[in-house]
C-alpha cells in the first residue's frame, strides 16, 4: 500500500528554508531577546502563580510563568517569526512555507476535545475550559525534526500527565492514542494527499505520555499557539521526532494495544512507532548525526533522546 502513496514531502528534504524569512526579522527578534531576558521569574514566583485558581479564561493566561526546571539556561530561542512561518502541517500544506498562508479559514475556538477509552473518568470538554482549568507554564525545549531540523521555542502549556490522571486511567491501559481534526472543508491538503490514512493520528505508551516532560501546549513564545502550529491544543515529545508531536488534538484515548499512527501505516522502516531522537540510527535515506536549525542554518550535533538523556533514559533499559 504504501508504495501507491505519495511520498512524504520530507523525502526531499534539506531545501525547504527560505532565505529572506530567515533573516528578515533578525533585529526584531534580538530586541525580543532582551525583553525575554527581563522577563524571566524565579522559583518562588513560579511556584505561587502555579498554585493560583485556575478559573482565568485562556486570553488571561499570556505569558506563563517559565518553570525554572526547563529555563532553556544556554540555549538560543529559534527566531519567532521563522517558527511561524515553517510547519509542518500536512492537513494544510506539503509546503512548509506556505502552511500559514492556508489556516485562515480553520476554526480552533469553539474546539472539542474528548478525552476516553479505558479510563474511569471520560470527558468531552471545550478547549477553552479544559485549558481553564490548568495552570499554564512555559518551557524551554528542543525540537528535531525527523528531516534534520531542528529549533528552540518556549511553549506555554501543561504536563499531560495531569490531564490523564484526571480521567483515571484504568489498569488496562497501556497506549495513548491522539487524533487530529479531520475537516477536508477548511483542510485543503487532506484532498491533494488522498492515500494518506487520515485523521492524523500518534501514540505513545502510557509510561511515556506520564513522563514530566510531555507537554500539552497551548502556547509558544508567551502567546495562544497561532493556527500552524497546532492550535489550541498540541503534543509536544520533545525527546521523540517532531512527527510524535501531534497537532489540533480532537481524541486523547487510553487503550490497551500499541495504536496505529498515520506515519508508522505509511512507511514503517521510515517513521516507526517510537521514534526517539538518535544520533547513532540513521534515517533509511539520510543520517541523523547532526541537524540544521532552522533561523541561523548553522549545523549541530544531534543528541541522544535530543538532550532529554536524563529525564526518559530509564524509560528504555532493559531489565
Ligand atoms: N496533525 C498534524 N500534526 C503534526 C504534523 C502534521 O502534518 N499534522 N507534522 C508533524 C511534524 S513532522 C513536525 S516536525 C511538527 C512541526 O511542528 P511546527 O510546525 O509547530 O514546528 O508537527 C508535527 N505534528
Ligand atoms: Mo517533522
Amino acid at each position: 500500500m504504501a508504495n501507491l502513496i505519495l511520498p512524504p514531502r520530507w523525502q526531499i528534504s534539506e531545501r525547504h528554508v527560505t532565505p529572506e524569512s530567515v533573516y528578515r526579522n533578525r533585529r526584531a527578534f534580538l530586541q525580543q531577546m532582551g525583553l525575554l531576558g527581563t522577563g524571566l521569574l524565579g522559583a518562588a514566583e513560579w511556584i505561587h502563580a502555579a498554585d493560583a485558581p485556575a478559573a482565568t479564561p485562556p486570553a488571561g493566561k499570556y505569558p506563563a510563568p517559565r518553570n525554572p526546571k526547563f529555563d532553556g539556561k544556554g540555549l538560543t530561542l529559534s527566531d519567532a517569526t521563522v517558527t511561524a512561518e515553517y510547519n509542518n502541517f500536512y492537513e494544510f500544506s506539503t509546503s512548509k512555507d506556505r502552511v500559514h498562508k492556508m489556516v485562515g479559514s480553520f476554526t480552533t475556538d469553539p474546539w472539542t476535545v474528548r478525552i476516553d477509552g479505558l479510563c474511569d473518568r471520560p470527558r468531552t470538554v471545550d478547549a477553552r475550559e479544559l485549558i481553564g482549568e490548568f495552570p499554564l507554564e512555559e518551557r524551554v525545549y528542543r525540537f528535531r525534526c525527523v528531516e534534520a531540523w531542528a529549533m528552540i521555542v518556549p511553549w506555554t502549556g501543561f504536563p499531560l500527565s495531569r490531564l490523564l490522571r484526571s480521567v483515571e486511567p484504568k489498569s488496562e491501559a497501556r497506549f495513548v492514542r491522539f487524533t487530529t481534526a479531520n475537516r477536508p472543508e477548511q483542510m485543503p491538503g487532506i484532498g491533494r494527499l488522498r492515500g494518506y490514512p487520515w485523521p492524523y493520528t500518534e501514540g505513545l505508551r502510557l509510561d511515556e505520555a506520564m513522563n514530566d516532560l510531555v507537554l500539552v501546549a497551548t502556547g509558544i513564545y508567551g502567546k495562544p499557539l497561532p493556527k500552524q502550529n497546532g492550535a489550541p491544543l498540541r503534543l509536544v515529545v520533545p525527546w521523540k521526532y517532531g512527527y510524535k508531536s501531534i497537532k489540533s488534538i480532537v481524541r486523547i484515548e487510553l487503550v490497551a494495544k500499541q495504536p496505529e499512527t498515520l506515519w508508522e501505516t505509511l512507511a514503517p522502516d521510515e517513521y516507526p512507532f517510537e521514534s526517539n531522537v538518535d544520533p547513532k540510527v540513521p534515517h533509511p535515506r539520510w543520517s541523523q548525526a547532526s541537524e540544521r536549525l532552522i533561523d541561523t542554518g548553522d549545523r549541530v550535533p544531534t543528541l541522544p533522546y535530543n538532550g532529554y538523556g536524563e529525564q526518559v533514559g530509564s524509560l528504555y533499559r532493559k531489565s
